[in-house]
């Protein structure tokens, strides 16, 4: 009798991890291309590393069309569930299999599917095996030839990983190409694509000097929008040179853009695969913000050459080896492109926004799990962002010069093998010289710890008393002692009040206890205490530090992001009044607020930053009981008291930060600027906010310009204003529709609107003939716009919650991948 099914999948567990039985030294794979119907030939060199076991090998679904051991076709296989089972009687074989698989029926686009016409693959973390059979996990390290064949007419080019080997006729109108890639790699880093795509090339020669050719493949019409892509890429691989004395490998190194991808783009060795989004921009079509992003996905990926390929994963409990390490170097590229405190302050943003949250709630987990049902959920804003604090942390500690060191030592050491979190972090213990025991607890411990701070000052002495919580939660390691201490290292620093001198310099502290008590002597003034600076460490801090600190600190402090983080404060402390009592005094707010648009000499770009509004979601994420209305009512009034009291330096800002548009870290801060002063004047209420608005729209010679005006319009909610909203959304749609990534933004801007009818607005939007769930970027535009959108999501009648979840239920048949990222605003408890 059968067994019975269940619907709960396998748990793996870290601790049970196990070597391979075998290796596959090498692998040749032909690839027979069509979009109907593909067939793949794969030829292993197995080797053993386990007396008696069989080979098994990683299917999903497929059946055999044949199978060849050593030349001789066999019967004697198997099939355990989706995996191949071979029983092999020697230490070394050659088994041939062959499958048959329909890319054009792929809607999880996973393993070989086709998007616009183009052949592409996405094989991380387990999409290989929905191409051929093979041991489809990362700690299988082989070297891959691939040859394709394909229609010459409608795929005429064929790429893969490594470097071109040979091509030529195979007749019919058909043509081949072979490529080989010498460096071993787990098969998540297989790729290949074919399709009919126009390179824009380049070359970059590296510190060895070996010229590398570069190309970012699109489509022909796309082809204009790509320099700002390959300008990235050189840029990023100079800066890896720089920075951390990696050199690329290969002679040629490919990006190929398409439209239907699960996330941002894939590694593949030589090989990129790339959401369009993260390619193609003009200034036509790509915000500021759009550039960046391109920009720090470029250098990601390319960065994953070292921190992943050459250096990857020993199993998926290890993903924030490479993506936490990764991220942490793309923020660093990206930090020495502009200003590099901006940068941090979105990083900060981006962490408070996604990775707190799954931190306090269902989902929290550590940055390495303990074990997972489907490892595609595993790649979440904890294993990425709280992953690369982590990193940063050990490089806080360790300084420059050591973490250069240790890096250097991880790399030699692990060069060509599939490594683990430990060997990094012993790898950073002897290359820095340091001991990181205890501070291991940030790879076994979900949640957020808190810090509370508070200072004491008497007699001409400062007592600072530290105590640190770290919260039981769901992620908790088996049979870890809820809330052990952490280690914090934690910038800290002390201004004089009157002064405003330092009291104590900056000095990084470690917190490893539970309490710890500083003391200060000749402290002659009132302390201001500035801790956390920099953000040395991912957590919470509670301190005792009054309004007035905080407004002091938001103008005095040196460390922009402990200055930035001290007005956060301050106005959350504000917006957290306003919702609970329902009125707050919004004095200190206005006149720090003033203060900064008042300061001569300060970055436009930091400004913008300073006088922004943390957002409801942040406001909520401060409350054990949210009410959105009263967060979203509190917020707009602060906003609007802003405006008003304000109104001439927002216009003095407004019409001051003018620039001929360029792609500068200047030019971006003065139109970041502008527009922020453009959405306190729409708060103002000011007569002609929405006439100002308009204008912007349609003169803007950019879609950084262009787009705030449109989201202000698509916010305003004044019947006065209700002719230009109507009129630059109608507008907008006529002028972009046949351009995808544009619409996104157009649909987006009004899931995200602060319109109390936005709700009713994304239910018409699903019926929208562009709306498709097939897409995921134009699914993520609506659903994930709408998901963050606390006031429009939270509803009281749960209208919000009804939308979202039918849709993701609809979304979860074609593509559980996409839809499983769309979840977490379920998840927000
Ligand atoms: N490594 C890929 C992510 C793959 C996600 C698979 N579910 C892109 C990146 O992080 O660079
Ligand atoms: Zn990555």
């Amino acid at each position: 009798m059968d067994a019975p099914q269940t619907l709960a999948p396998a748990v793996t567990r870290r601790a049970d991890y196990r070597p391979p039985d075998w290796l596959v030294p090498d692998v040749a794979l032909e690839f027979d291309l069509d979009p109907v119907r593909t067939r793949v030939r794969a030829r292993l060199s197995v080797t053993r590393s386990t007396p008696d076991a069989p080979l098994r090998l990683d299917g999903a679904g497929q059946v055999p069309l044949a199978v060849r051991v050593d030349g001789v076709a066999i019967n004697d296989w198997r099939l355990d569930g989706d995996q191949l089972v071979i029983p092999l009687p020697g230490d070394a074989h050659l088994v041939e299999t062959e499958v048959e698989i329909a890319p054009e029926q792929n809607t999880q686009l996973m393993g070989l599917y086709a998007s616009n016409g183009i052949l592409c693959t996405q094989c991380e973390a387990e999409g290989f095996r929905r191409i051929t059979y093979f041991p489809d996990r990362p700690d299988v390290l082989s070297r891959y030839t691939v040859r394709m064949t394909a229609d010459a007419q409608r795929f005429p080019v064929l790429l893969a990983n490594g470097d071109p080997v040979a091509r030529g006729d195979a007749g019919d109108g058909r043509h081949w190409a072979e490529w080989r890639d010498p460096f071993p790699k787990p098969s998540y880093l297989f790729a290949l694509v074919a399709g009919d795509l126009q390179p824009n090339r380049g070359s970059f020669t590296t510190m060895s000097g070996r010229a590398v050719e570069l190309a970012i493949w699109v489509r022909a019409a796309d082809l204009s929008r790509t320099d700002h892509a390959l300008h990235a890429l050189k840029l990023a691989m100079a800066w890896d040179e720089r920075t951390y004395g990696r050199e690329y490998d290969l002679d040629v190194f490919n990006i190929v853009a398409v439209d239907d991808f699960n996330f941002g783009a894939m590694e593949n060795k030589g090989l990129n695969v790339f959401n369009s989004r993260y390619i193609l921009a003009d200034p036509d079509t790509a915000t500021d913000a759009d550039y960046d992003a391109i920009a720090t996905v470029v250098a990601h990926e390319y960065f994953h050459n070292w921190s992943g390929n050459r250096v990857t994963c020993r199993d998926w409990f290890q993903l924030s080896l490479k993506e936490g390490f990764t991220v942490y170097r793309d923020q660093g590229f990206s930090a020495d492109q502009g200003s590099a405190a901006v940068k941090r302050i979105e990083d900060i943003r981006t962490l408070r926004a996604a990775q707190f949250p799954e931190d306090a709630g269902p989902l929290a987990h550590p940055i390495r799990p303990d074990s997972y049902q489907e490892i595609s959920n595993f790649y979440t804003a904890t294993v990425y962002n709280k992953g690369a604090e982590v990193v940063r942390m050990i490089a806080t500690m360790l300084g420059p010069q050591r973490f250069r060191t240790a890096c250097d030592l991880y790399f030699d050491r692990f060069d060509g093998t599939a490594a683990t979190c430990e060997d990094f972090v012993r790898s950073m213990e002897f290359g820095g010289g340091v001991d990181l025991s205890r501070f291991r607890r940030w790879y076994e411990q979900a949640g957020t710890p808190r810090v509370s701070a508070s200072v004491e000052h008497r007699d001409g002495r400062a007592t600072l008393r530290l105590a640190q919580r770290v919260p039981a939660t769901p992620g908790q390691h088996d049979g870890q002692p809820a809330g052990e201490p952490m280690v914090l290292p934690l910038c800290l620093k002390l201004f004089g009040a009157q002064t405003g001198r330092a009291l104590i310099e900056e000095r990084l502290h470690l917190l490893d206890e539970a309490n710890q008590t500083l003391v200060f002597d000749g402290v002659g003034e009132r302390p201001v205490l500035s801790i956390n600076r920099g953000f040395s460490a991912p957590v919470i801090i509670d301190s005792d530090r009054t309004a007035a600190d905080l407004a002091f600190l938001s103008r005095h402090d040196d460390d922009p992001v402990a200055r930035h983080e001290a007005m956060q404060q301050l106005m959350l402390d504000t917006l957290v009044a306003g919702a609970v009592e329902g009125r707050a005094d919004h004095d200190a707010v206005i006149d720090a607020v003033s203060a900064t648009l008042a300061e001569p000499g300060l970055d436009p770009a930091f400004i913008a930053e300073a006088v922004l509004l943390p957002s409801e979601a942040f406001v909520g994420d401060q409350l054990a009981v949210v009410d959105p209305e009263a967060i979203a009512a509190a917020r707009e009034a602060l906003r609007r008291t802003l405006g008003r009291r304000l109104e001439a330096q927002w216009r003095e800002a407004y019409d001051g930060a003018r620039a001929p548009y360029a792609y500068t870290p200047a030019a971006k801060g003065l139109r970041r600027l502008r527009n922020v002063a453009l959405g306190y004047l729409s708060a103002s209420g000011a007569d002609d906010w929405a006439r100002l608005a308009f204008t912007q729209f349609g003169a803007a010679d950019n879609m950084t310009d262009r787009q705030a005006a449109l989201s202000t319009l698509a916010n305003g909610e004044a019947p006065e204003a209700e002719g230009e909203r109507v009129a630059a959304l109608d507008i907008f749609y006529q002028r972009y529709r046949d351009n995808p990534l544009v619409l996104d933004k157009w649909f987006g801007t009004q899931a995200l609107s602060t319109r109390t009818d936005t709700a009713v607005t994304v239910a018409e939007l699903i019926h929208h003939r562009d709306f498709t769930l097939a897409n995921p970027n134009r699914a993520r535009s609506v659903l994930g716009g709408f998901g963050v959108n606390q006031r429009a999501f939270h509803a009281a009648d749960g209208a919000g919650y009804r939308l979202l979840a039918d849709q993701l239920i609809a979304l979860d048949r074609l593509n559980p991948q996409t839809a499983a990222k769309l979840l977490p605003p379920l998840a927000r408890w």
